[in-house]
């Protein structure tokens, strides 16, 4: 997950920083104009104080001249004072050359260079999903950073890195999402998840992963086989429940979903139950039956979240679908699954970024361990470490 976007952002970075050193206009005009001010200040300054320290000599040499005159010894205070001037006129003549060396070395590039620069990251972030919007963003915030801005040599790359970084925690921006502590919270039993997705994205397999989850952790549940479309999906989640150890209620093939999910619920409140995880039928959005039947669920069991699961690996398609789905049923967040087999992941930060819904977990294979919390920090860890 995240290695092909990862290799290709630092190749990216070093290219942009390289070619920023090649193509970059030295600055140091301007900044020995800003200087020569200063340096004639400092110039101005040195003279006045050799000016004193030569007229104070005068005075002591006058003074010793006639000391010696009168016969009386010189004051050792007077032949210390002089070697204390001299350094720190040493000092200040480092700080005049540090500053004209910081000069020669300070660039910067035009608005047009920078768009040069970016093209390279801009095609490696397109071709690994991320979506135009987000683009567009981490573009802004580094032209901000870079067009126009004299920068030191070294600091280029860790300035672009920085600015990534910035923009990623920017585009992630939601609140971490603790199942455990809002299942806890809801004070009257059960607390009610809808699983809604397209064909194949996973919703099942996520289903037994999150009942795994709130097994380990000493909160109980029941599955809900609302999938009453597809042949064989009742089977399949009887054999998740069996693989979690928990209990699956279900009605017959071709029955209505929303009475079986209305059961599961009622069965949970008796029960004294946990939590309710309702599987559904996977549906496209333009199949307006099967968009009715998911509102009709909605309707009957009020779920406290409704979570859209899809697939890392669509892309761009994902983020369509979940406006689509977001729409018609109004998404609480979203479960990205099979985030193990998409070399690219892009995907998460376009889903944040475009859809505005929270990224809960992400689906990383196919045992029941492999539910990731999704952790912003470790993300952006991962992309720019
Ligand atoms: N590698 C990998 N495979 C996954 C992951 N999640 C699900 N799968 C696989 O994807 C396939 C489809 O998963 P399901 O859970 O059946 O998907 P679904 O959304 O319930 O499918 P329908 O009910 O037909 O709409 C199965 O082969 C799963 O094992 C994941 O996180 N990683
Ligand atoms: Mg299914």
């Amino acid at each position: 997950m995240f290695g092909f976007l990862k290799d290709k952002v630092k190749s990216a970075i070093s290219s942009i920083t390289d070619r920023f050193d090649k193509e970059a206009e030295i600055v140091e005009t301007k900044e020995e104009e800003k200087l020569s001010e200063s340096i004639q200040e400092e110039a101005q300054e040195i003279l006045e104080e050799k000016k004193i320290v030569r007229e104070e000599k005068k005075t002591a040499e006058k003074k010793k001249e006639q000391k010696v005159a009168e016969n009386t010894p010189i004051p050792k205070e007077e032949k210390k004072a002089a070697p204390k001037k001299k350094d720190v006129k040493e000092e200040e003549k480092k700080g005049f050359f540090a500053k004209v060396s910081e000069a020669v070395t300070t660039k910067k590039i035009s608005a047009s260079q920078f768009e040069e620069l970016f093209w390279d990251l801009e095609v490696e972030l397109l071709e690994n999903n991320v979506a135009f919007e987000v683009i567009e963003k981490i573009k802004q915030d580094l032209k901000s950073k870079l067009v126009d801005v004299p920068l030191k040599r070294g600091e280029v790359e860790k300035t672009i890195v920085d600015s990534l970084k910035e923009s990623i925690d920017e585009v992630l921006d939601f609140e971490s999402f603790d199942l455990l502590e809002k299942v806890k919270k809801k004070k009257e039993k059960p607390y009610v998840i809808v699983f809604i997705g397209v064909n194949g994205s996973g919703k099942t397999t996520t289903i037994s992963k999150v009942a795994h989850l709130l097994k380990k952790n000493n909160v109980s549940s029941v599955l809900v086989a609302a999938d009453t479309f597809r042949a064989a999906s009742i089977q399949q989640l009887e054999e998740q429940g069996n693989r979690v150890g928990v209990k699956v209620i279900k009605h017959d093939y071709g029955s209505d979903p929303a009475a079986v999910a209305f059961d599961g619920a009622k069965y949970a409140q008796q029960k004294g139950i946990d939590v309710v995880l309702i599987d559904t039928a996977g549906r496209q959005h333009s199949n307006t039956n099967l968009m009715d039947e998911m509102k009709k669920i909605i309707r009957v069991v009020k779920p406290d979240l409704k979570i859209y699961i899809g697939e890392m690996i669509t892309g761009n398609d994902c983020i369509e679908q979940i406006k689509d789905f977001d729409s018609v049923v109004n998404i609480d967040g979203v479960i990205l699954s099979k985030a193990d087999i998409d070399e690219k992941g892009g995907t998460a930060l376009s889903v944040a970024y475009v859809t505005k819904k929270p990224i809960y977990y992400l689906g990383v294979g196919q045992s029941l361990e492999d539910l990731k919390p999704f952790n912003k920090q470790e993300i952006i860890k991962n992309l720019l470490s």
